[in-house]
């Protein structure tokens, strides 16, 4: 697929009723004059209004005060989780009518485009923490739909660490920085972290998630999503079912590698931040698939899980994915604070035709989202900021408090009321009126977890058993890795013990790297999930095999590798650089979707053997091999020689070859690669193309790209890079 052309904004407008609504309050200061907030125009902005040239700044200075009032509470808390993120505009349409499932409009009507906005997150770090951190990525879609606001609140990845809401603020204190010294920021490498996790059997599920590559992708573009409740489904008829929800990624999901994931926290902090603004920029509109599976009510018992608990998935050879249709991010935000920090999900924005189970995780949610937003917004009115108003209209009797927006005009702010003829009127069900789905529920009142909520480790186990061998690595090396920055032996062991309850091998591996034995016989993990006068054994975790040993689709290695779309390329180049071969291979990779830079040693232009001014995008000091998903050299005797002597352009193809990248190099340029340590330790690797004219070793490096590492290199652990 070419390359798109940079998006014209208003292209995308008129689709995009949300956008045309937002319209009005998006102003460009463009030719316009200078105002205090009260429209008086501003004949001096940068000097206060002094008694005398040296004298004192005087009170009376009322655009002094407004200024730097208005600045010093610019400021707003930043979410308690997920406060580092980014978002995009863009529009969902369905594929075919859901109608046997949900009477929600907008899964029915094939002829409409939703408009949508996304966030995209990490959950422990601050806002201003790096994108790379290992965490889990929030995966946020409010759809505005005409039926009012729709968000699906999600993750990528389908499980979540707890079963029930109440125990977030503890799992969340953990994680953060620890309450003494605040340290460490965005990451989950320290003790509370793992000290909570080792008494929280529950979560070893979601524990492997965390420390697989999932937690490092190589872009929000090239991730899943997943709703991770089950949810209720209901049709026009009344009949209900559950469904799972699942964003699917047309690029495919991809990951990066641990140490490339600590570099570029370094080199480029908000590196999917500016990976996601530049592909909607560049008109490479990001896409996922909505995918569903459902499951008919009748059915919820027939799993070796419990529907309701949060910790498991539905396997995908269960119940397949049905894919549903598309979502496309096709306009950044115009201001980031008014768009991407003021949006405000909740789980309980929800149109008729989906409801809600009784999951308790999910519960909890219902309640957390409206009062967080309460403090971080500043008071009741937040429905009201523009990012966040429905695209339809909004009448009731709730008034005033701070900075409300809308004017209500007339006498009667109550209902019933005969003197506004009892206006606004509620709505029958038939009209679009929500009505719950009747589910019936009795019970004692109860502080108890369910025992079929106590199977912790069967699907951590169809996870680590369903990776490919790379992916297993990379997991060990993650735990080592954590664990290791863990400095209470006793936290340590404990987590042993729950690793030796997921897979025996795999507790042995990071043992020998914590220079430990796992515990033997392995007990039974330490469980403080048990209330003070709960018996033992109604809290006990089972440890049943699972009737499933395999789920392909839990693996990155099955993943789509058929593009180049938007992988980014640096060509290693100098003075007297081939322009013939540099040109040939960058016009086919630019064809089939791909980026290309210049990095050279110095910025300006090169000039190539024919006299050719080739400008030149960085240099191996402004940028690094971990900012790039491929690295080819062209030759040119004078080209060759410089990038030959360049110390950091033969580490940056180091850097490259371990972080199992395809490499490309010309015949003419391969003294570059025998400067390498790489080469001279593995000579012959499948992702390192150096035969063929341009054409052929242009075609044969674009089909390595596409394969996006070559994780097999990782066995010989030799490049030091
Ligand atoms: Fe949450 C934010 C996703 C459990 C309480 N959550 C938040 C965001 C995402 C999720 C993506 C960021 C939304 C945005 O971009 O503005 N949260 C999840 C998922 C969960 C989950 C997938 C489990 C399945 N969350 C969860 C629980 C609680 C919360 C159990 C509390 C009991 N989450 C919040 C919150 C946040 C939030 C405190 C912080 C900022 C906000 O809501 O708007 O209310």
């Amino acid at each position: 697929m070419a390359a798109k052309k940079k998006a014209e904004k208003p292209a995308v407008e008129p689709t995009n009723e949300k956008r045309r609504k937002l319209e009005p309050y998006t102003d460009d200061a463009q030719g316009k004059k200078m105002t205090t907030n009260t429209g008086l125009f501003i004949n001096d902005d940068q000097n206060s209004l002094k008694a005398g040239e040296r004298g004192p700044s005087l009170l009376e200075d009322f655009i002094l005060r407004e200024k730097i009032t208005h600045f010093d509470h610019e400021r707003i808390p930043e979410r308690v989780v997920h406060a580092r993120g980014s978002g995009a505009h863009g529009v969902f349409k369905v594929y075919k009518p859901m109608a046997e499932y949900t009477k929600a409009q907008f899964l029915n009507d094939t002829e409409i485009e939703t408009p949508v906005f996304v966030r995209f997150s990490t959950v422990a770090g601050s806002r201003g923490s790096t994108d790379l951190a290992r965490d889990v990525r929030g995966f946020a879609v409010r759809f505005y739909t005409q039926e009012g606001n729709f968000d699906l609140v999600g993750n990528n990845m389908p499980v979540f660490f707890i079963q029930d809401a109440i125990k977030f603020p503890d799992l969340i204190h953990a994680v953060k920085p620890e309450p003494d010294n605040e340290i460490p920021q965005a990451a989950s490498a320290h003790d509370t972290f793992w000290d909570y996790i080792s008494l929280t059997p529950e979560s070893a599920h979601m524990i492997m998630w965390v420390m697989s590559d999932r937690a490092i992708p190589r872009s929000y573009r090239m991730m899943e999503g997943f709703g991770v409740h089950t949810f209720r489904f209901v049709n026009a008829q009344g009949v209900a079912s559950f469904v799972k929800f699942h964003w699917k990624p047309l690029l495919g999901v991809h990951s990066v590698a641990w140490d490339e994931a600590q570099n570029i926290s370094g080199k480029d902090p908000d590196f999917h931040r500016r990976d996601l603004w530049d592909a909607i920029e560049s008109g490479n509109f990001p896409e996922w698939e909505l995918g569903v599976q459902i499951v008919p009510e009748e059915d919820e018992f027939k799993f070796d899980f419990d529907l309701l608990d949060a910790t498991k998935i539905i396997p995908e050879e269960l119940v397949p994915v049905q894919r549903i249709g598309k979502l496309t991010l096709n306009r950044n935000p115009d201001n980031f604070f008014a768009e991407t920090e003021q949006i405000a999900f909740h789980l309980g924005h929800i149109v008729p035709g989906i409801d809600f189970t009784n999951d308790p995780l999910l519960q909890g949610r219902l309640f957390s989202y409206t009062d967080t937003q309460l403090l971080r917004l500043g008071g009741p009115n937040f429905q009201q900021l523009p990012i966040n108003k429905p695209v339809v209209p909004v009448y009731n009797n709730q008034r005033d408090g701070f900075s409300r927006q809308n004017i209500d005009s007339g006498k009667t702010n109550y209902s019933p009321n005969s003197l506004g003829n009892n206006y606004p009127e509620q709505v029958r069900a038939e009209q679009g009126g929500y009505t719950t789905y009747p589910e019936r529920v009795e019970g004692y009142k109860i502080r108890t977890r369910s025992k079929s909520f106590l199977d912790h480790f069967s699907q951590a186990r169809l996870f680590f058993n369903s990776q490919s061998d790379p992916e297993k690595n990379h997991l060990v090396e993650a735990l080592c890795f954590e664990l290791g920055k863990v400095k209470t032996v006793a936290v340590r062991e404990r987590m042993l013990g729950i690793l030796s309850l997921i897979d025996k091998g795999l507790a042995a591996q990071v043992a020998v790297a914590l220079g430990l034995h796992v515990p033997h016989p392995p007990e039974q993990p330490v469980n403080k999930n048990v209330p003070a006068d709960g018996a033992l054994e109604n809290y006990e975790p089972v440890n049943r095999e699972g009737d499933l040993k395999i789920s392909p689709t839990l693996s990155m290695a099955n993943t789509v590798k058929d593009s180049i779309q938007t992988r980014k390329v640096a060509i290693l180049a100098a003075d007297g650089v081939d322009e013939k071969a540099l040109n040939t291979v960058k016009q086919l990779i630019e064809a089939e979707g791909g980026a290309v830079e210049i990095v050279s040693t110095h910025l300006g232009f090169i000039t190539s053997l024919n006299d050719e001014q080739i400008h030149v995008d960085d240099t191996t000091l402004t940028t690094a091999s971990v900012l790039f998903d491929a690295i080819y050299v062209p030759g040119g005797a004078n080209s060759v020689a410089t990038i030959e002597a360049d110390a950091d352009a033969v580490h940056f193809l180091n850097e490259a070859f371990k972080h199992c990248k395809p490499i490309a190099a010309d015949a003419s340029a391969m003294q570059v690669l025998e400067a390498t340590y790489f080469f001279k330790k593995i000579p012959s690797d499948k992702g390192v193309i150096v035969n063929g004219q341009a054409t052929d070793l242009a075609n044969n490096f674009i089909e390595a790209i596409k394969q996006h590492r070559f994780w097999e290199r990782e066995k010989a652990r030799k490049i030091p890079a």
